[in-house]
């Protein structure tokens, strides 16, 4: 870690020359490799000498998913194959998945960028880690084990699900860190409470990583309350080998994208036209210290800006916003934009609401329409007819005021939706039916 321990703190010219000597060996490897890379370069007559500075990476075209999904699975491979010593693949949920390799100097580097970033929130040795993120394909859980093993953290690699055995775990071993999807930490609340534990006094819990999902600040804020821990926003994508892209720090105002690892831009999701920092696009990201297949210019379809001030703690890796969902993940109703996590937003902020809810997309003589379906908590599910009828029209308020949609609302009871230990389905499309 030595070499790494100030890595952190250097000056932003040591990063920015850092990165262009990484991206430049990363695309002489992908030209000499990768026949996706070989052929796109060829195509533009581009080599990779042309690129002689940070500022012409834009020289290169964007890749994008569906590039990946043509070339699976070995077209940007850039390593033989013989090297590679692990696959993971993506949570498609169409198509074929997005095949991603490693090498082992990439096991190396991700698990590297996860101790880093657990250290930075204050993780160490002596912490029980429950890793609660899903083992196999799914990057989450594998490479934040090797992460937290290499911080020396006390792992306990119970994987997402079997929600009982978790709280057994829990409490039998004191687990300290959690890392979770957002909506499984919801579920576990409750059945914890179900089984008569008080999540804030039972546990030893003080460390919880959230991400793999778009979820609100008041969501945050709400997990924080139930179980009086400290809780980080952790983001990552399989195609840049997993979590451990970008994290919060202490003072949880944005998240430390390793520079270090990756070159960000942000673009105009509809032109692909660079925007400044402040500005909120879909984040491109290349991958400046991968081996086995490094990804030049990928559009990863998550919205979110740079922050441009420096943060409290001085680190060096800019800031990006907390994810606002992916650029397809919005909603036309009517003629207006709509983002679930604006929706969640607005019902978390509800003393009323629950823990979970469903969006319901409908069309009806042409016309698209949107049903909010909402757990509302177990007091106010349980007053008069009258009351809940009022609590529906406050939250029909609410989301007309700041959407300018007016959805229908279903109260429901506390626990009544489908629940999952990974990533929530939201949203049910039943439009093209
Ligand atoms: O979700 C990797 C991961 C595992 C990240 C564990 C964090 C923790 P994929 O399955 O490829 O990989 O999904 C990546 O999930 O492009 C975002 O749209 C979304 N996502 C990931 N983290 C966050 C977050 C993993 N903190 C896709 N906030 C990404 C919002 C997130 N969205």
């Amino acid at each position: 870690m030595n070499q790494n321990s100030n890595i952190e703190f250097i000056s932003r010219e040591s990063l920015e020359k850092l990165q262009l000597s990484r991206l430049k060996e990363t695309l002489r490897r992908v030209y000499s490799f990768s026949p996706f890379y070989k052929n796109l370069f060829k195509k533009e007559g581009l080599t990779p000498s042309k690129i002689k500075s940070l500022k012409d990476l834009p020289l290169i075209p964007f890749t994008t998913r569906k590039d990946l999904r043509e070339n699976f699975p070995y077209g940007l491979l850039s390593i033989p194959l013989n090297d590679v010593v692990r696959l993971h693949t993506s949570t498609g949920t169409t198509g074929k998945p997005k095949a991603v390799f490693f090498s082992r100097n990439d096991i190396n580097s991700s698990a590297e960028l996860i101790a880093r970033s657990m250290k930075m929130t204050g993780a160490e040795k002596g912490d029980v880690f429950q890793n609660m993120m899903g083992y196999g394909l799914f990057t989450g859980g594998l490479i934040s084990h090797y992460g937290a093993e290499r911080l020396g953290l006390l792992v306990i690699p119970a994987g997402a699900g079997n929600t009982e055995r978790q709280i057994e775990l829990m409490f039998d071993f004191k687990t300290t860190v959690v890392h979770i999807t957002p909506s499984y930490a919801l579920y576990l609340a409750d059945v914890m409470e179900e089984k008569g534990f008080n999540p804030k006094k039972d546990f030893n819990l003080r460390i919880l990583y959230l991400g793999a999902e778009p979820y609100s600040e008041k969501t945050r804020e709400k997990i924080e309350r139930i179980f009086t821990v400290d809780a980080y926003n952790s983001y990552g994508l399989s195609e840049m080998n997993g979590p451990g892209v970008a994290f919060e720090c202490k003072y949880k105002e944005g998240m430390h994208l390793w520079e270090d690892n990756f070159i960000m831009e942000i673009v105009d999701p509809s032109t692909g036209e660079p925007l400044k920092e402040g500005e909120e696009g879909e984040l491109v990201l290349t991958s400046i210290n991968k081996e086995a297949m490094p990804i030049i210019r990928y559009r990863t379809g998550d919205l979110t800006y740079i922050y441009p001030e420096k943060c409290n703690c001085s680190r060096v890796h800019r800031r990006i916003s907390r994810i606002k969902g992916r650029a397809d993940d919005m909603l036309i109703i009517r003629g207006v934009n709509v983002f679930p996590s604006e929706v969640e937003r607005i019902l978390m902020d509800l003393p009323e609401v629950g823990r979970n809810y469903q969006i319901v997309l409908d069309r009806k003589k042409d016309l698209d329409k949107m049903k909010v379906r909402v757990e509302i908590k177990r007091d106010f599910f349980d007053g008069s007819l009258d009351h809940l009828k009022k609590v529906e029209i406050k939250i029909k308020a609410k989301l007309k005021d700041e959407l300018m949609v007016t959805p229908e609302i279903e109260l429901l009871e506390p626990s009544s939706l489908p629940r999952t230990t990974g990533k929530a389905k939201r949203i049910i499309d039943k439009r093209e039916i």
